[in-house]
């Protein structure tokens, strides 16, 4: 193997590593070795990267691995898995500034000669990808984070602007390749940096999850034509995968939330109150129940559902679920788990949070595996889950949530649900479950409700 060619085959390996590891994602029992195996791809194209010939300045790029990977390395260490949207978006922007600069440092070191159409056009999308990405998922990050406010923010002539900006990105990015003005590529890379921030504030902050997936196949499309532009295999090849699975999650999120992607971007869910109003139920009462009733109820009965839900990872009750479930076991009660595709606030929310609390993975069933279930079930019992649950979405066309499968609680002999309050869900939009004669309140925050339950079940 001559010295030119070690890079070639580590990009080759790191290339590899990220199929086999982003395979390996999607089960929950595989997903750590899965992260492990694409984290030494990404070494190994890292390291590549050094032995390319003309390389130089490691002292520099050294200090640029440290002060990338010392914030992250801590980040990731000390975040909560409620914050994880927000992480996922703040890296996410990183990934998209790196192809941003990337593209800009190669063009800007070029002499116009050097700059043919097939390299100038990669360099102008990673550029203007890159930008969209940075600045949308900085605005993302900081809406999750509470730095923004999370309300849709709409000004004067908005999609105006926006038309416009685009339209500088597309002019100036047309005269950008023969031109000898670097201002043809600084102009696209700004209005796309205002594009990126233009288009997401106006936004709710319920919606970002949507988004940032959006963004996240952004900065994938930017990362692999960036890779063109450089002729780095690796590039193009972990670029593709981010794209395609950024897309594919996008796709099937909008899917399970029975929204189209056009609605998520320019519509304006999650503009309704949070405190729904009781009026909508005419007379209709909640009833309230106490913990020492539940824990008869569960304790004596054959078989319960749980549904989690966002309160849940809010609460973070997840390892009061596990003792739950636990104790009603040891009564001999079967307990089983429902798990829908968008409860909580990001893909895969529940099972993570229960992963956590290593709640045996076959009790998670999907909506598909478990909802058939339901009308053998003595209780199904709702902790801090809302939309999820609600009916409207099979019998009121004018909900938001028409047409989203929910869990049909509704079918169990009887549902109890824990929640602090009148809350709404994510939606903005009452229950009628919570006022169905078979339904049951356990108002309080979930984990202080669990607790009790824990206890008052185990004293039976
Ligand atoms: P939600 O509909 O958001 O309802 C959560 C409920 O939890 C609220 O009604 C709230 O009522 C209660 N709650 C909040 N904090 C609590 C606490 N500490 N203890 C107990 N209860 C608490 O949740 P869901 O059913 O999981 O549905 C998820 C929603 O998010 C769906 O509409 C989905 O489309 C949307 N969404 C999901 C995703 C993904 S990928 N998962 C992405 C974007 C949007 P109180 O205030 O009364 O307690």
């Amino acid at each position: 193997m001559t010295r030119a060619s070690v890079p070639e085959a580590a990009f080759l390996i790191a290339s590899l590593l990220f199929i086999f590891g982003l395979k390996r994602l999607s089960s929950p029992r595989t997903a750590r070795s899965g992260n492990t195996l694409a984290a030494i791809g990404m070494a190994l194209a890292l390291g590549g990267t050094f032995l390319l010939p003309g390389m130089g300045h490691f002292g520099w790029i050294l200090l640029a691995i440290v002060i990338g990977a010392l914030p992250g390395w801590l980040l990731a260490r000390r975040v909560k898995m409620t914050a994880m949207p927000q992480m996922v978006s703040l890296f996410n922007g990183m990934g998209g500034a790196c192809a941003l600069f990337i593209s800009l440092g190669e063009w800007l070191g070029k002499p116009s000669g050097g700059r043919e159409l097939g390299r100038a056009f990669p360099m102008l999308l990673g550029v203007v990808f890159g930008s969209v990405s940075f600045t949308g998922s900085l605005v993302a990050f900081g809406k999750l984070q509470g730095l923004i406010t999370e309300k849709p923010l709409r000004w004067p002539l908005q999609k105006t602007g926006n038309a416009l900006l685009l339209a500088v990105i597309l002019a100036s990015s047309a005269a950008a390749p023969s031109s000898q003005n670097e201002i043809w590529i600084l102009l696209p890379a700004a209005a796309a940096l205002l594009l990126g921030v233009a288009q997401v504030l106006p936004i709710g902050g319920a919606d970002m999850p949507v988004v940032i997936s959006v963004l996240n196949s952004c900065t994938g499309l930017a990362a692999a034509v960036t890779g063109f532009a450089m002729h780095n295999m690796s590039m193009i090849i972990a670029g593709t995968l981010v794209g395609a699975a950024g897309s594919f999650l996008t796709v099937l999120m909008c899917k399970a939330m029975n929204r189209s992607l056009a609605k998520v971007i320019f519509g304006s869910f999650g503009l309704a109150p949070k405190e729904a109003s009781a009026a909508a139920q005419g007379d209709l009462s909640m009833r309230e129940i106490a913990a020492s009733e539940c824990a008869v109820m569960m304790g004596y009965a054959r078989k319960v559902i749980i549904i989690p839900g966002y309160g849940l990872a809010v609460a973070q009750g997840q390892h009061l679920v596990h003792d739950l479930d636990e104790a009603l076991e040891k009564r001999g009660v079967e307990v089983k788990y429902a798990i829908h595709p968008v409860a909580g606030r990001m893909p895969g929310h529940m099972n993570v949070l229960l992963a956590e609390a290593d709640v045996p993975y076959p009790k998670l069933l999907d909506m598909e595996e478990i909802n058939p279930e339901f009308d053998q079930a003595d209780v199904a019992l709702i902790i801090g889950a809302n939309d999820v649950v609600n009916p409207a979405a099979r019998t009121d066309a004018a909900s938001p949530i028409y047409g989203m499968p929910i869990l049909n609680a509704d079918k169990a002999k009887n549902v109890i649900v824990i929640k602090r309050g009148r809350g709404a869900g994510f939606a903005g939009i009452e229950n009628g479950l919570f006022y169905n004669p078979k339904t049951r309140m356990l108002f309080g925050d979930a984990k202080k409700a669990l607790q009790e339950l824990v206890t008052e079940v185990k004293a039976l």
